[in-house]
């Protein structure tokens, strides 16, 4: 069926989501998440000016030519703006397919390996003690993996915590001109095996156990991190150093048995080659809307098959809730699934996003309505205008440019 029109929504419902939706010559709709953090406007108009004037006209179900045409057609190539527009029209695509096959997009990926995906949740406190109580409340409903990160006692602000006194999850584009945290590696890393102590001892070892390091370490500070959590029985440590030094990881490997997850920052299957088919990781992260959609994810994840590495899907919640059910609908199906995170979206996001998944018992279902199984209301969306915001910077205490 006929593309004949492809629309870019723009929406803040509680963050900047930037939705793509195609509809085709018989009124059929698809959608797929082109939010790309910090950078929203940069893919609108990489999508309005260069990616919709290409769809017209094209056979909505030629989904893998449409994919070549938009990777190659470019000549420059991958990149974060160029793989999140292209994400985005394949997710629209298959959405299209399977809703005028009648089918959800799982089952035109050959059906379900599993009925429900292994989901981790985050916790986050000001310190140990507030830490705890978050971690109680995750397993209290259900949770069966929990990523855990605590205020380094010393540094004025710390990646990944709650915003104090509000309850609303944690949300990492906080303000109109980048803020500026610190970051001193030495308190860092005498802080971390103590909060793991805290939690296992509280809690002991019936639940995974996840932290994320945000691209922050070197690679032998990496080590000795790895090397310290070991006895607490991490499933992982997440970016530990910067995911683009793709030897650093063998150095961690030689000096930890800490399992490694990095990921969230590749785009294309390029990025993780290495990295998988050396095995210098456990779980690869990318996700659907930032490594060109259903079609190059499965890719990913078929050759991490290959190597024995599992799946662990970043899950943020500025990933649309559309790239959340994207990715379940992926995740049912492979055979080297891991974990998937989820984060949840902020209260005003589901009058937005109409979704069918659900929790339960510390898994999370994709449902089975045809296609993706998420709807966006544009009236809805229309009510909550883009505001521009931008993810923390990082720097040293002497004032140098660190990873944030
Ligand atoms: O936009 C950046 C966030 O998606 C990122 O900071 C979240 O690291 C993250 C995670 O693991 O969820
Ligand atoms: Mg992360």
């Amino acid at each position: 069926m006929e593309i004949a029109a492809a629309d870019v929504i723009v929406t803040c419902p509680g963050r900047n989501y930037v939705t793509l939706r195609i509809t085709t010559s018989d009124g059929t709709t698809g959608i797929g998440d082109a939010t790309l953090n910090g950078r929203e406007l940069a893919v609108v108009a990489y999508l309005r000016e260069h990616v919709v004037p290409l769809l017209i006209g094209r056979d909505s179900g030629q989904i893998n030519d449409i994919w070549q045409y938009l990777y190659r057609g470019a000549y420059w190539r991958r990149g974060p703006v160029t793989m999140t527009a292209i994400a985005a029209v394949d997710c629209a695509l298959w959405d299209i397919l399977g809703k005028r096959a009648g089918m959800p997009v799982h089952q035109l990926l050959g059906g379900k390996a599993r009925d429900g995906v292994l989901i981790y949740g985050h916790a986050s406190g000001q310190d140990v003690d507030e830490l705890l109580e978050d971690v109680a409340s995750y397993l209290d409903k259900g949770y069966q993996a929990v990523r855990v990160q605590a205020a380094v006692p010393g540094l004025d602000s710390t990646y990944g915590l709650h915003h104090p006194g509000t309850g609303a999850t944690y949300e990492p584009a906080d303000a109109r001109l980048p803020t500026e945290n610190r970051w001193h590696t030495p308190a860092y890393l005498d802080f971390a095996p103590e909060m793991m102590r805290a939690v296992r001892e509280r809690f002991g070892y019936d639940f995974h156990l996840l932290h994320d390091v945000h691209h922050r370490l070197s690679p032998l500070e990496a080590a000795q991190l790895g090397r310290s959590l070991e006895p607490y029985r991490m499933f992982w440590i997440e970016d530990p150093t910067p995911a683009e030094d793709q030897e650093a990881f063998r150095t961690i490997r030689q000096h930890t048995t800490t399992p490694i997850a990095v990921g969230e920052v590749f785009n294309t299957i390029w990025d993780c080659q290495q990295l998988i088919t050396n095995r210098l990781i456990d779980y690869i992260r990318t996700s659907v809307s930032h490594t060109g959609g259903i079609s190059h994810l499965r890719k990913v994840f078929d050759l991490a098959a290959l190597y024995g590495v599992r799946t662990g899907s970043h899950g943020a919640g500025d990933l649309s809730p559309v790239s959340f059910a994207a990715a379940l609908q992926l995740d049912v199906t492979v055979p080297n699934f891991g974990i998937q995170e989820y984060m949840g979206h902020l209260e005003p996001a589901s009058e937005v996003f109409r979704t069918n998944y659900e929790f339960r018992d510390g898994r999370m279902y994709p449902g089975d309505a045809p296609g993706l199984g998420v709807e966006i209301d544009e009236e809805a969306a229309a009510k909550y205008p883009y505001q521009p915001k931008y993810l923390p910077v990082n720097r040293l205490l002497d004032g140098t440019m660190h990873d944030w």
